[in-house]
Order: structure tokens, then sequence, then C-alpha cells
């Protein structure tokens, strides 16, 4: 054992540090009219830039890609507008952001689709999922299979999104292939029964999540790219029936890449941890780049796994909703607030901005 702490800088690609705990992506359903983040979004971020990297909340690369109501885009002027607001802000403040580029494939609904249209997917098969849509959970609508000649226009969606991204002031982005969204409905058997080049073996599922972070390196810099993963995870009802060498290989091919960070959500996303057998190591092992460990860790957990070399950055959402200062309470062991579940998604600043910190509360 070394005696290595969560609180010391970390060297991300160009980026420094000045901590290894990263605020994870959190949707709150909060985007204006045009799916723009405004003011109440710079200053949630903003009070949150103590975290060594920010990455936003789940945001859709097109209008096709959204999939629950009021999520911010990234392919309008406005929403570039938008998101210029939160990272000047962060950035005054002297932050790090990066946004989280997300395609929600068929967990969608419809209600959010352009002209109603049927919501897409590897195969047209309906996820055992509800979205949240005309301010009420539904279940989610049957999709339609992409054809293979629509791929590439998928594949160029997320390419300008992290183009707008970089002229909206990010530092980077994180491609979302977890969770059961539209990358891993590709990746994952449960919801890909194609028999083209993107269904089937190991190496065609992964293909589209590849060719889009490959997209994205050559538009922006591999330096500035993480991707998100969650093998094990039965997030929006998708299921896998060979995810060690599944991950293995996309570890391996991401590497290749040079991308900067690899985000594993280690178990069942905010569940339990060991939902299913999963050598994360391997992972670990594969990827020579930064290792970023998700799910259900407290600083006990983050500094014993980084002391045992199994990670190197620590992802903490929920915990960061209620605590803005979430970095100095952990680095003085002071409690943390618990928030408010009814304030979680949608809504105004009560619940987002007006959680005090420490400091704060001391003088109310
Ligand atoms: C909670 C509610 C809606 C979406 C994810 C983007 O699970 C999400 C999400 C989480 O990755």
């Amino acid at each position: 054992m070394t005696d290595m702490t969560l609180f010391e800088p970390y060297a991300l690609g160009p980026l420094t540090l000045p901590n290894r705990i990263v605020m994870a992506p959190l949707t709150r359903n909060r985007a204006g009219s045009g799916l723009v983040p405004g003011e109440l979004a710079a200053a949630y971020y903003a009070q949150r830039t103590s975290a060594g990297l920010l990455i936003t909340e789940a945001t859709q690369v097109s209008a096709q890609a959204q999939g629950y109501q009021d999520t911010p885009g990234l392919y309008t002027q406005a929403q570039i507008a938008g998101w210029r607001k939160v990272t000047d802000a962060v950035h005054a403040k002297g932050g790090r952001i990066f946004v989280q580029l997300w395609h929600v494939g068929r967990v969608s609904h419809v209600d959010l689709q352009p002209e109603g249209a049927a919501p897409v997917a590897p195969s047209a098969i309906r996820a055992a999922t509800k979205t949240f849509v005309n301010n009420g959970f539904s279940t989610v609508s049957e999709p339609r299979a992409l054809e293979l000649d629509e791929l590439p226009g998928i594949v160029n969606d997320f390419r300008q999104a992290a183009a707008n991204a970089i002229a909206a002031g990010f530092d980077g982005v994180e491609i979302h292939g977890a969770n059961g969204y539209l990358l891993e409905q590709f990746i994952k058997d449960g919801a890909n029964q194609r028999s083209d080049a993107y269904g089937g073996s190991v190496e065609n599922r992964a293909r589209l999540l590849l060719e889009v972070a490959a997209a994205v390196a050559q538009e922006i810099g591999a330096e500035r790219i993480g991707v998100r993963i969650s093998p094990v995870s039965p997030a929006n009802g998708i299921s896998c029936s060979d995810p060690q060498p599944q991950y293995n290989y996309i570890a391996e091919r991401l590497n290749a890449l040079g991308i900067v960070y690899l985000h594993v959500v280690e178990g069942a996303t905010g569940g339990p941890r060991d939902v299913a057998p999963f050598d994360f190591d391997a992972l670990r092992t594969r990827f020579e780049g930064t290792y970023l460990a998700n799910n259900g860790y407290d600083l006990d957990l983050a500094t014993a796994r980084l002391n045992m070399g199994k990670a190197d950055l620590f992802a903490f959402g929920r915990a960061f909703i209620g605590n803005p200062d979430l970095v100095e309470r952990l680095k003085t062991g002071a409690p943390l607030a618990q928030f408010n579940p009814a304030t979680l998604y949608g809504g105004g600043a009560q619940g987002y901005t007006d959680y005090p910190t420490l400091a704060e509360a001391a003088t109310e």
C-alpha cells in the first residue's frame, strides 16, 4: 500500500485536475425552451467547480437522440450559446468541464421524436423501461431498426456535437456508451439482433461505439475524449450474454485510439456493485489511459481502491446534488447533506442551485 489521497493533483491529458474527484453526469431535466441550458445551469455547475472534473448531464447530439423531457441538446446555435454560459461560469471559477454526448436510441417516446416518429434502435425490440415525458413516466415506444445507411449519420451527429462542444468552450467530451442507450444497445446482444456488420460478433457489436469514438477523436483530439461504459448494468432493460470478452475488446480498441479516460460503471448503475460477476481489473489492465471508477464510491472505498492501483479517478454522483462543496466536505470529514428526491428531475432552482455549502449553512 502506498499512501495516496484523492486530494492531490492528477494530469488528465492536457488538463491538471486539482484532485481525483469527478462529478458524474446527472440528468436534471431543467433545460429551457429549445432545450437550451441557461443561467440556472451555469450557476449549478459553477457551484460544484471544486470537483477535479465536472461531467455534465447527458446531452443529446440531435433531436432524434432525445428520450426524456427537458434534457439539453448540443446541436443548435442557441444550445451552443447556452452551454457557453455554463463553461464560462465554470472556467471563471477555475474549473474544468466535459459534456456528456448522448443518443438514447430506443429509450424514447414518440412524443419526444421529430414528427412523432418511432425511436431508433439496432433492432425493433422495445425496451422494458419507462421514460419521463408529458410530465409523467410512460413506457417507451416501440422502436424501428436503423438502416445500415443511416449509421454514418449517427456517427456524424456525435462528431458535429463534439465540434459544437469545443465551440461552446468545453474542455472535452464524454461519449455515453452506457446505461442501455443507443451505443450500448448496439454493444449488447439483448438489444442487437442485426445480421449485418453491426451485429453478431463482439467486433461487430462494438463497431458503432468505436466509429463514434474515432470520428470524435479526429474532430477534437483523443486527449479530450472519455468514454463511459457499464458492462454488467441492466439499466433500461438491457442484457448481454458475453460482457467480459465484449468489453475486454472495447477496452483494447479504445486504448488503441488513445482516448484519455475510460469511465466504468462497476455493477448496476446506481445499484449493487456485485450485480453480476465481471473482472473490471481486466479492463484496467487493457486500457492504459485514465481509469475513472464509478458506482457506489465513498471516500473510504475510493481511497482504498486508489492505493490498490485499481483506478485513477473516482466519480461521485448523487452526493454532489446536495453538497456543492463535496470536495471540501470529504476532505474535512464534514457530514454530507441528503438531497430531496422530489426535486431531482425537472423544476427550477429549488433542489438544484439552493443547496448550501457548509459555510453558507453555518450563517443561515
Ligand atoms: C436518470 C434519468 C434519466 C436519464 C443515464 C442519462 O442513466 C441517464 C439518465 C439517468 O445515463
